[in-house]
Order: C-alpha cells, then sequence, then structure tokens
C-alpha cells in the first residue's frame, strides 16, 4: 500500500525519480518534487524522516530554498548527527538551547548507508564531514562554526558570555579548564564506554585508563560543586558550558552503570532530568536507527 503521508520521500527514491526526469534537487520546487514521488512510496516514518533531513541538506545552500520553516530564513541551522550516539552534537545542540537564540536542527544519520554522501554535502564541508555544524544564516558567506567547543565560544560571543561561563574569575577559570579537558582528553573513556543513551549494559569490565578518567571526572565534579555549586544543582551552580560538555558523560554512566557517589548521582539526575535532556532523551528514544559498532563497549 503506498502512503500518502505529506512527505513521502527518500533519498533512493528521490534519487531514482529525479535522475529517470533528468532533473536535480536544485531545479525543483518542493511541490514538484512531491508530485514526482507521489507513486513511488511504501516507506517507513524513518525513512521519511531520512530522506526530509537528507533533502533539506542537498537543498540548503539553494538561494534560500529549504523544504521546512521557510520564514525562518535567518534563524540559526544546526546540524546534528544521531541523538542516541553524537555525544558532539549533543553539546553542540545544548549550546544552542543554552544561547536562548532560534534555530533549525536538521539531524543526519550517521554512518547510514547514506552517509558517505552526505558527509560531502556543501553544508558539512565546513567541517569536513563532522557534526555538530552551526550556519548563522543562510549562504556559503553565512558565519559557520563546527566543533562543539566553537561552537560554545561562538554562541557566547553571540549572547554574552555570562549566560555560558560562571562570572566569578576563579569559579570560570575551573570551568573552562574542565571544558577543554573533556574536549582534549578522557579518550579511554570515550572510546571504550560510546554513548547509547536508549542502551543499558550491566557488568561492564572497566579498564584501570578509563578507571583513571572516571576517578579525574569525579574528582572535578566534587571540587566544583563544593567550591562552586551552591547556587544550583550544576557543576557551577546554574546549567553552564561545563554541564553542556559532560551531559554526554552523564549518559555514558547511566548507560553502563558505573558507580559514583551520592553526590555525583544527585548532579547527575539533576543534568538527565533538565528539560532539554530530557527533549534529547525522548528524540533519541524514537529515533529508529541503529549503529551496530557502538551497541557494545569496545574491547
Ligand atoms: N571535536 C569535534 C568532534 C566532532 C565529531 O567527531 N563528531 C562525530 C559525531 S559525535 C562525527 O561527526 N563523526 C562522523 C565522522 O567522523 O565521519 C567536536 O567537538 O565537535
Amino acid at each position: 500500500m503506498p502512503h500518502r503521508d505529506p512527505l513521502p520521500l527518500t533519498r533512493h527514491t528521490a534519487r531514482n525519480v529525479l535522475a529517470r526526469h533528468g532533473t536535480t534537487a536544485p531545479a525543483l520546487t518542493e511541490k514538484r518534487l512531491r508530485e514526482l514521488l507521489e507513486s513511488h512510496l511504501t516507506l517507513s516514518p524513518q525513512d521519511r524522516v531520512n530522506c526530509v533531513n537528507l533533502f533539506m541538506l542537498d537543498t540548503a545552500n539553494l538561494n534560500g530554498y529549504a523544504p521546512q520553516k521557510r520564514n525562518r530564513v535567518n534563524a540559526m541551522k544546526l546540524i546534528i548527527g544521531n541523538k542516541n550516539y553524537s555525544s558532539w552534537s549533543l553539546r553542540g545542540w545544548l549550546a544552542a538551547k543554552q544561547s536562548g537564540l532560534a534555530f533549525e536542527e536538521i539531524t543526519v544519520p550517521l554512518y547510514g548507508e547514506e552517509w558517505d554522501h552526505l558527509r560531502r554535502a556543501d553544508d558539512l564541508a565546513p567541517s569536513s564531514g563532522k557534526v555538530p555544524i552551526l550556519w548563522d544564516g543562510k549562504g556559503p558567506d553565512a558565519p559557520v562554526v563546527w566543533d562543539s567547543l566553537a561552537i560554545i565560544d561562538y554562541l557566547a560571543d553571540k549572547v554574552g558570555r555570562d549566560r555560558f561561563w560562571p562570572k566569578d574569575d576563579v569559579a570560570r577559570a575551573m570551568a573552562r579548564s574542565m571544558v577543554a579537558e573533556m574536549h582534549s582528553g578522557y579518550t579511554a573513556l570515550r572510546s571504550t564506554l560510546p554513548m547509547n543513551i536508549r542502551k543499558r549494559v550491566e557488568g561492564v569490565e572497566i579498564t584501570p585508563e578509563v578507571r583513571g578518567d572516571i576517578v579525574r571526572i569525579l574528582s572535578l565534579w566534587a571540587e566544583a560543586r563544593a567550591r562552586f555549586g551552591k547556587g544550583g544543582p550544576f557543576l557551577f551552580g546554574t546549567f553552564c558550558a561545563a554541564d553542556i560538555i559532560y551531559a554526554p558523560v552523564v549518559s555514558r554512566f547511566m548507560t553502563y552503570g558505573v558507580p559514583v557517589p551520592g553526590f555525583a548521582m544527585t548532579y547527575m539526575e539533576a543534568v538527565w532530568t533538565h528539560d532539554w535532556m530530557q527533549a534529547w532523551i525522548d528524540a533519541a528514544e524514537s529515533e529508529g536507527w541503529t549503529i551496530e559498532q557502538f551497541e557494545e563497549p569496545a574491547r
């Protein structure tokens, strides 16, 4: 039974049909594309999501054409990976939320069958095919920022440092250092225990290297909370860049049942139940993509 849904597209279908009609996405209107594709549809909801995302990437650089949200052409656009797995995307997305600015998000499925093609799209060229990447406006001359930490810095410049960093110099120095350490380090933890929001794994083996990372993180959390956490439940009291950058660690600790002391559990609960995290988790849980290599801890 063909679907008659409003977004009846997959990339394969789109490509095949377009090729058969001797046309390419740039030449099309959304309406015409729908007409061309109407008769080719036996698609899952996930296929439809994929296709819309991919179609948007294909057309995003074309003179303001975008099939969705055309009235928000000046809004920022954040391209992220699968919400279940992409820890750097979570950081970029939380940063965009923290900025308070409107942004359009596009989720692209990492490492899926279209990934090789997708990562070469114009919109991902500045990051050489990595997410997250933030476009501040439309067109090739719009400011573009890739890398989660650069996105935090860019947005803090735009909306004011105090939204992202503690006001106090001593606290801010520590927060910045913690963020930098996460961004450049903890490779054992990051490579061995990949983020997988949906999953719970029991009895995972914690290597000495991973244990070292965990102990270091817990000691930094403890110090930040003890010295600067009086104003709220987060590392430096109110939610800031440090919480953004450590949010995927919270998820990893939950997924792999890493035993943590009470203060850390309380902190993790604060992060996990934060409205933005809950929205991200809900979306991760309803994603249909599975990336096999991230389904098990690495050996
Ligand atoms: N240092 C970058 C890392 C970005 C990154 O490696 N992102 C991953 C997803 S979590 C990615 O795009 N992987 C796709 C690939 O490497 O092909 C950041 O902070 O944003």
